[in-house]
């Protein structure tokens, strides 16, 4: 069954210029586009993005981080997009947790500069698409 994830390219990923790497493994899994946008995020969308995340030590870190700089946003879709994107993206934490062959193992160095955000259930999938694009 098809399934629909939220992504984001973080600001990290926007200046170190890897947009087009996450895009070309995103494809080359063979998941499909279905939004795609560079803006900027005001505080109140980090906030309801990462809503769950409110009271925790690197909360306020996290906000300042997702809204330092443009991002990429975008909606994917395939089978089981959701878990195919999160193996695609590794674990939170680059190096102690992501293997090489992801994006943050491959690219990353620090827990909070892991480059890509990927929904982490189908509730949190609809939620986020519906804070990031509300006409889709
Ligand atoms: P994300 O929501 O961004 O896809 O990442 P995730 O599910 O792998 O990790 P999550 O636990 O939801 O954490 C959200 C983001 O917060 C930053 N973080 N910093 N300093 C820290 O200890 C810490 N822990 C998490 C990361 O940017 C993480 O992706
Ligand atoms: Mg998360």
């Amino acid at each position: 069954m098809s399934e629909r994830t939220l992504v984001l390219v973080k600001p990290d990923g926007v200046e170190r210029g890897l947009v087009g790497e996450v895009i070309s493994r995103i494809e080359r899994k063979g998941l499909k586009l279905a939004a795609l946008e560079l803006r900027s995020a005001d505080r109140a969308t980090a906030e309801q993005h990462y809503a769950e995340h409110e009271g925790k030590g690197f909360y306020e870190g996290l906000l300042d981080f997702i809204t330092g700089g443009p991002l990429v946003a975008l909606v994917i879709e395939g089978p089981r997009a959701i878990a195919a994107f999160r193996q695609l993206a590794g674990g939170t934490d680059p190096v102690e947790k992501a293997t090489p062959g992801t994006i943050r193992g491959d690219f990353g160095l620090e827990v909070q500069f892991n480059l890509v955000h990927g929904s982490d259930s189908v509730e949190s999938a609809e939620r986020e698409i519906k804070i990031w694009f509300p006409t889709l």
